[in-house]
């Protein structure tokens, strides 16, 4: 499980894994960028410190692209169902599998906002999470 920069910054890894034909599932999180960068203090100074080209440093690469460059199995999920079909489809594949799941960075931002808020006041008010 890897996000889209940390993927693209190992690229050359696939073609070790390719020519040994390891049996691997990539699943990539692609937010089209470091969305961790959104959530340190130095987010909240934005153009004053040209975050989104220092920090957060967007792409716009294709991943679909680098699997067939590579020659690999993949596809891209967009839910939770498609996620589950593709991982065990996978699983019964020899060599790498990378299973691409595009999001928004936004919206993905603020769900997990969302959920580390639920678990704080979940854990605030004494229940299990
Ligand atoms: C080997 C290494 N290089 C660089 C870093 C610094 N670093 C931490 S997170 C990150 C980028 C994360 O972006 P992505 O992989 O897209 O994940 P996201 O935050 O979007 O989920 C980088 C470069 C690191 N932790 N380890
Ligand atoms: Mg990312």
């Amino acid at each position: 499980l890897t996000g889209d920069l940390a993927f693209l910054h190992d690229l050359s890894g696939l073609l070790l894994a390719r020519r040994e034909e390891i049996p691997l599932t990539i699943v990539v999180i692609d937010d089209d960028g470091g969305g961790i960068f959104s959530f340190l203090p130095v987010a909240s100074q934005g153009e004053a410190v040209d975050f989104e080209a220092l920090f957060r440093t967007p792409h716009g690469v294709d991943l679909s692209r680098v699997a067939s460059l590579f020659e690999l199995d993949y596809c891209a999920v967009h839910d939770v169902g498609q996620l589950e079909s593709a991982l065990q489809k996978a699983a019964g594949q020899a060599g790498v599998s990378i299973v691409h799941v595009p999001l928004d960075a936004t919206e993905n931002e603020s769900r997990f906002r969302r959920a580390v808020g639920v678990a704080c006041a979940a854990v605030e008010a004494g229940l299990e999470v």
